[in-house]
């Protein structure tokens, strides 16, 4: 398995029958035509809503297309709540061929549960989708046209990301300034830094072909927030197509969901951003390593901390400024 650890209590899900079963591989051919990868964390409110829109969804289009297959997988990433319960409620009525649940030992970040449900999954498209149910899934069509308007895919890989850029004004007129700021600032920030060509590089609806998530999750390092642009700077140095495509929003929020992780702070965050223009590049292994990989197990990628990393006296010096002055603009404007 490339880049991955996994606990004892990962390598298996248990099926609806009660029985555990071993978790297929990225490596394996695929056998669906679609994954929907669900990152949950304390989602036991949250993740109903969502689960009965998608398979409402999906359920239609089999019937529509007997020939459509599909799988669900619900990365339960180390909640404190109910949310494995919840989804196994959906395994049960669906079967586990539908519907599976993965339970971290404890909490990744989504970064994390996002490449431990694609490295699970058999389909020869992945997405992935927010538990929270924040995009329609019925837009999945708007981001599967803009996967195949990419066509013809070179080495099968092409990215469909959904995007929110559209709804920036009308986010920025409910937003406090302090919270416009913050939005501006790390624009900025992913925008210098990282990815340019890409305005909505978080939105949690991402459409992948089965290589290219194979590709780009096996050199991802990141497990928080900042993955998704990392995964985005990865697809870009190697050079796989990726379209940008409008999708509905909704902000769904309940009230006493359970606090997330302290992980996630604003210095975790800009220090994740300089490290991935830093580190990435020099982590990447060649198309032939990773097919060889693929074929013989384990990856030899390069831990990011073993980069040989030419900014090193430099590295420090540079954050801590960018830090300062990005904390001494917040400070300025919030006043
Ligand atoms: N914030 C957060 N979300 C996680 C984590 N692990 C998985 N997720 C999932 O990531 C998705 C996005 O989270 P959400 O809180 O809605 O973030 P936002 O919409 O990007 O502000 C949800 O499906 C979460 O359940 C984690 O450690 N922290
Ligand atoms: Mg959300």
């Amino acid at each position: 398995m490339p880049n991955l650890h996994r606990h004892e209590e990962e390598k298996f899900f248990i099926n609806a029958e009660g029985k555990k079963e071993s978790i297929p591989s990225i490596h394996d051919h695929p056998t669906k035509e679609l994954s929907v990868v669900v990152p949950s964390y304390n989602e036991e409110d949250r993740l109903p809503l969502m689960m009965d829109e998608a398979l409402d969804y999906l359920e239609k289009r089999q019937k529509r297309d007997p020939t459509f297959t599909y799988e669900v997988i619900v990365v339960d990433d180390g909640s404190k709540d109910q949310t494995s319960k919840v989804a196994m409620k959906y395994c049960k009525k669906y079967g586990s061929d539908k519907v599976r649940v993965l339970t971290l030992v404890k909490n990744r970040g989504k970064g994390g549960a996002v490449k431990m449900g694609v490295f699970s999954s058999r389909g020869e498209k992945i997405l992935m989708a927010d538990a929270d149910g924040a995009t329609k899934f019925a837009d999945i069509e708007k981001v599967e046209e803009g996967l195949r308007n990419l066509q013809p895919w070179p080495d099968q890989m092409a990215i469909a990301c959904g995007s929110r850029a559209h709804l920036e004004q009308d986010s920025i007129t409910q937003r406090s300034y302090f919270r416009t700021l913050l939005m501006y600032g790390f624009h900025f920030l992913v925008w210098f830094l990282c990815v340019k060509e890409i305005r909505d590089t978080q939105c949690g609806f991402k459409l992948l072909t089965r290589e290219a998530a194979s590709r780009t999750f096996s050199a991802l390092h990141i497990e928080r927030w900042a993955f998704d642009v990392e995964l985005l700077y990865i697809a870009q140095l190697l050079k796989i197509p990726i379209a940008e495509v409008a999708v509905n929003w909704t902000e769904i929020d309940v009230p006493h969901r359970l606090a997330m992780p302290t992980n996630d702070g604003l210095l975790e965050r800009v220090k994740d951003l300089w490290q991935i223009p830093v580190s990435t590049p020099g982590s990447l292994v060649t198309a032939a390593d990773h097919k060889r990989s693929m074929q013989q197990g384990p990856s030899k990628m390069i831990p990011w901390d073993k980069v040989p990393n030419k900014f090193d006296c430099l590295e420090g010096l540079f954050l801590s400024q960018l830090i300062d002055v990005h904390i001494k603009l917040l400070v300025l404007l919030a006043k």
